[in-house]
């Protein structure tokens, strides 16, 4: 059984506005609306939409809802910045994130072992984190598939968070209106409105057949996904750059043979934790010295990936300034091969 978190920032933009720019707290505030963005609005803030005026709405309209409402410029690189520096809170529970956009991914924390794979508490704790770090406030969904993950992040948001255990999953999804389900836009769900198919509970009472009969291949996951089950796994979009493996002493080391010794050990784990690797291309090896004052030196090198290869980095590198040392590492940087996700063009700006 998996266990994933779903995080979405709330009212991304105009929350990242709102932290740098004081005088707009406590006001109804839009981003975007300009002509150079065709007039729409990116977002709104929650005083906002207590007007009704959300995304993509035309801001002219928007005004007419909200005569106070603030319209604020989008600054995309502001945006993808406080999206980095958010990703990053994510990256301490587990590599495996799949970013959706700027402002939202799933988190696979199966095999996590902060707060003892508690994936609610983990969700707390990311969530505190970008509050206070970041000051921007994030709501989660947790639950055992992707999902069930998003449709409970919608369940406490703003700035909360919801758990559907395991054995909640049946009573959970029989409730969700079909328009809250995965995949299912407007048009399906007008169709299915009219076969009096409101809820997952409704839809539950037709076979596979009839599903796949009525709405064509979507019709088969429709059928599991009305029963809260859902296989597909977590995307990562990220790319380790690096691998590496270190130890601090008890007592500080001064003999080169016995810091070879280390390294020879430290290289040769490294190996093993590489053959999940094996393909990806190493870019070059580094060995990391850090001195009993805790100054550090690091010697990086393109060179072939054997023990030997780190013993001679470490000998040289120590030769230069033999003195106690506290900490070794060994590593390896990767050639990169995927695209950074931020580098990808913003998917707001496509949609503005
Ligand atoms: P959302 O997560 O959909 O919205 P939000 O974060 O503003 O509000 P909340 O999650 O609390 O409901 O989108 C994230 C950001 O993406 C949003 O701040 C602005 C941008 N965006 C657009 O530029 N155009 C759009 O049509 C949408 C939906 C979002
Ligand atoms: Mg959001």
């Amino acid at each position: 059984m998996r266990k994933i978190i779903h995080i979405d920032m709330d009212a991304f933009f105009a929350s990242v506005e709102m932290r740098d720019n004081p005088s707009l707290r406590n006001k109804p505030i839009a981003v975007g609306g300009s002509s150079e963005h065709r007039g729409v609005l990116c977002t709104a803030n929650y005083e906002a939409r207590k007007f009704g005026v959300k995304s993509a709405m035309p801001s002219g309209l928007a005004r007419r809802l909200c005569p106070n409402l603030v319209l604020v410029q989008p600054n995309f690189k502001k945006y993808s910045a406080a999206s980095k520096d958010v990703f990053k809170i994510f990256q301490d529970y587990t590599d495996l994130i799949e970013p959706l956009s700027l402002d939202e991914g799933y988190l696979d924390v199966t095999a996590s072992s902060a707060h003892r794979n508690s994936a609610s508490l983990m969700a707390q704790e990311i969530r505190l984190r970008i509050s206070k770090k970041l000051e921007l406030t994030a709501s989660a969904g947790i639950s055992c598939n992707k999902l069930l993950a998003k449709m409970a992040c919608d369940y406490n948001k703003p700035n909360g968070q919801f758990t559907v255990a395991p054995h909640e999953v049946e009573a959970f999804i029989k409730r969700v209106p079909i328009e809250k389900l995965w995949g299912i836009g407007k048009v399906t769900a007008n169709r299915l409105h009219q076969l009096e198919i409101k809820n997952c509970d409704d839809l539950q009472k037709y076979s596979r057949q009839d599903l796949i009969h009525y709405m064509g291949k979507f019709g088969n996951n429709l059928y599991d996904y009305c029963r809260g089950i859902d296989e597909r796994e977590v995307e990562s979009e990220w790319e380790r750059k690096s691998v590496g493996n270190e130890e601090t002493f008890r007592e500080d080391v001064s003999d080169l043979g016995e810091m070879k010794m280390i390294t020879l050990r430290l290289a040769a784990e490294l190996k093993e934790t590489l053959e999940q690797y094996k393909d990806r291309i190493i870019k070059n090896l580094h060995v990391k010295i850090k001195y009993f004052d805790f100054k550090q030196t690091t010697i990086e090198r393109q060179m072939n990936f054997s023990e030997q290869s780190f013993m001679t980095l470490l000998e040289e590198r120590w030769n230069q300034d033999p003195r106690p040392v506290r900490l070794l590492g060994v590593g390896i940087k990767f050639v990169e091969t995927k695209n950074d996700p931020f580098q990808l063009p913003l998917l707001t700006e496509l949609a503005v």
